[in-house]
């Protein structure tokens, strides 16, 4: 093998391989014009079931089992593997053409928050909601929540690209990357062995961020790596996944704009509460 030698420019070799390399690009902007769909629901969704998705349907869902009639919302699929992100309607709302992003149309104008850690937060402020009220303890729910922001592209990017993605395994990055993420695990799985949930005893936003992507590793459900990283010796962090796995608004939660899985774990959009019982793939697939 002939040792790689940068040039002095770097140019954009399309043909390099691997997952996704066909939606990866090196400048940002629309590629197209299309405006987005607006539903009836004074806050509008668009996404797609990844951990990155997940985070917002958790907490929509949580916010309106608390009884956030404010909270209804339309979720529309984007689908990124076909380009759906690059869309003009699109960036205008997420210049960074990333899933999710969410408009408020309750605001005059129209707001818009993208970066999912962003949306959280707005949602948590505007319905004082899944945010502890005590100071230290609201501290760090967000120290939790941002080094998760943090901490996950370690984690998807980093390990997950080049031990699941990329076109051929290389040593160097898997090494380096499952080092920090079994770090990460063992950060998460110390502070969960002292408290029930992130910010202490308060169920909160941390914890709906980090869920969606350290809940699914420990679980043996992304990248295929559960014996790879030996994911069972953070039984804390499975302890903490298990328990908010059984609530019912993470289970709806995690059935939004899901697009892979069992049938009847897909809500490909959700329009009304009511779909979760009529709308599910399995279902439409009967009434075809
Ligand atoms: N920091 C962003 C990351 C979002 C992100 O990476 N989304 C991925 C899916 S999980 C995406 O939209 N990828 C499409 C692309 O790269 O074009 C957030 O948390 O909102």
């Amino acid at each position: 093998m002939t040792e790689y030698v940068p040039p002095k420019v770097w140019t954009w070799d399309q043909a390099s391989g691997g997952r996704f390399a066909n939606i990866n690009r090196p400048i940002a902007g629309p590629t197209h014009d299309k405006e987005l769909p607006i539903g009836k629901h004074p806050i509008q969704l668009y996404s797609l079931g990844t951990p990155n998705g997940v985070k917002v349907t958790v907490l929509l869902e949580e916010l309106l089992a608390a009884g956030h009639t404010g909270a209804e919302y339309d979720a529309w699929l984007i689908n990124i593997g076909q380009g759906d992100q690059f869309g003009s309607g699109y960036v205008d709302l997420n210049p960074n053409s990333k899933i999710p992003v969410m408009a408020d149309h309750t605001t005059d104008p129209v707001t818009r928050v993208f970066e999912s850690g962003s949306i959280l937060m707005y949602l948590a402020e505007k319905f004082r909601a899944f945010m502890p009220t005590d100071h230290k303890a609201k501290t760090e729910a967000l120290n939790w929540l941002f080094w998760q922001m943090g901490s996950a592209p370690y984690l998807g990017g980093g390990f997950g690209h080049f031990y699941a993605y990329a076109p051929e395994k290389f040593e160097y990055p898997i090494n380096r990357f499952a080092m920090e993420v079994k770090r990460q695990l063992d950060v998460l799985d110390r502070h969960l062995a002292e408290n029930e949930y992130f910010a202490g005893s308060e169920y909160s936003i941390a914890d709906m961020a980090i869920w969606p992507w350290y809940g699914a590793l420990v679980k043996g459900f992304v990248y295929d790596a559960a014996e790879f990283l030996q994911v069972h010796e953070y039984k804390n962090v499975i302890r903490w996944t298990d328990q908010l796995a059984e609530r019912p608004a993470v289970k709806r939660g995690r059935m939004v704009n899901r697009v892979f899985g069992e049938l009847h774990t897909q809500l490909h959009e959700r329009h009304d509460a009511s779909d979760f019982e009529t709308k599910t793939a399995d279902k439409l697939q009967k009434e075809d």
